[in-house]
């Protein structure tokens, strides 16, 4: 019979670390807040969870390999807003960010979480940031606990 692997959803004992955007900080705070909220409510210890700051989108890649490349985390989770109508190259910007990403968790063999916003006007973002599609940095946060579990669980 096929043995079916699964992620728990258990944060006790896993090291976190978030890394958000300050460019459209209005939803990023948010963003981060439903992260935490996720982390905690999923028993997460407080002082697991680190928290970085990075001027925008694109540059949370390379401080995404750099966390990874320490060895301390096991799962790093990316937020952020790149808001179409915001500035004429938000689409390189959503483009470069989530190619990045992929790129960082593929080499660190690490689960790096999207937790990335692309909408093109500012209530459409705050619509993913809990008004009404549910907070994506919650469920982004969520996604880095069932693969930090699986991957446990796989080794
Ligand atoms: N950064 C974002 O996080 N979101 C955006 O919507 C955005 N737009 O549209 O320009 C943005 N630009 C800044 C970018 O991430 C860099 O911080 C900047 O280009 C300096 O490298």
């Amino acid at each position: 019979m096929a043995k079916n692997y699964e992620g728990i959803l258990i944060g006790q004992g896993l090291k976190f670390v978030v890394i958000v955007s300050r460019f459209n900080e209005l939803i990023t705070a948010k963003l981060l807040e439903g992260a935490r909220d996720a982390l905690l409510r999923h028993g997460v210890n407080e002082e697991d969870i680190d928290v970085v700051w990075t001027p925008g989108c694109l540059e949370i890649p390379l401080m995404a390999k750099k966390l990874a490349e320490i060895g301390k985390y096991n799962s790093v989770v990316c937020l952020g807003a790149v808001i179409r109508g915001g500035t004429s190259h938000s689409e390189y910007v959503a483009s470069e960010v989530n190619r990045g990403i992929g790129k960082v968790s593929l080499d660190a063999g690490l689960p790096v979480i999207q937790g990335i916003i692309t909408a093109d006007t500012l209530e459409q973002a705050i619509q993913r940031e809990g008004a009404k599609e549910g907070n994506k940095g919650f469920a982004a946060a969520v996604s880095a606990i069932e693969m930090a579990n699986l991957l446990k669980a796989l080794q």
